[in-house]
């Protein structure tokens, strides 16, 4: 299978580190949606990353729909069994990609609008919410053991990290680590891991 995307998307590099953590082998094609546009399109026409190109030539699109398929080609999950774990792991997935979109939305409306039209209370409204679920994530935070080795990662570590490292990336004066101590010392953990490094955001 191949896995279409560049890895500083958050949602291409929880696909890339699920699937390694998952044990599944896949070509990884660093393949923009804005610089390699057409390229992207002759792939998926949706122009959607990540994209996964399934080995029977089917196209997937969306980082929880690809990790679902992955889950059942794999025969295992990245969440936990049980419900009330899981519900606590659904909840912390959900605030990171919560935090991954709205991080992507300040981003967009910063580098693909003209300043002119830059609309600053539409930033406001969502980097209030991007604010809220940092909040939320480092309080429950407090609760995840730092993860010692790859084995021990869920799809809620996996998330929180790669969702830290995203808005760190690209907008660290929006949200300041020494505000959210816990998510930082966690994301710097998780990206010592082999594999983190095996794919890295930049
Ligand atoms: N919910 C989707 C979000 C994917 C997404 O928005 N990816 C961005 C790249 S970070 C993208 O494809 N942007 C191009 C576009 O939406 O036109 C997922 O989890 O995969």
């Amino acid at each position: 299978m191949q896995l279409v995307g560049m890895l500083d998307s958050p949602y291409v590099r929880r696909a890339a580190i699920s699937l390694r953590l998952l044990g599944l082998a896949f070509e990884h094609r660093p393949v923009s949606v804005f610089s390699t546009f057409e390229q992207f399109r002759a792939i998926n026409p949706v122009v959607k990353a990540p994209t996964l190109v399934c080995d029977d030539g089917t196209v997937l699109m969306d980082s929880t729909l690809i990790i679902d398929y992955a889950e059942a080609v794999a025969g295992r999950s990245l969440m936990p069994a049980e419900v009330v774990p899981l519900q606590r792991a659904l909840r912390i997935t959900g605030l990171a990609l919560a935090a991954c979109e709205k991080t992507v939305q300040i981003v967009y409306e910063h580098n693909l609008r003209p300043a002119e039209k830059l609309h600053q209370p539409w930033l406001d409204r969502v980097q209030g919410q991007l604010a809220a679920a940092y909040s939320a994530l480092e309080q429950d935070a407090a609760a995840m053991p730092l993860p010692d080795d790859e084995a021990a990662l869920t799809q809620a570590s996996v998330s929180t990290a790669v969702a830290w490292s995203f808005t760190q990336l690209m907008l660290p004066e929006v949200i300041a680590p020494s505000s959210f101590p816990l998510l930082a010392a966690y994301a710097a953990r998780a990206e010592s891991l082999p594999v983190f490094l095996a794919s890295p955001q930049v």
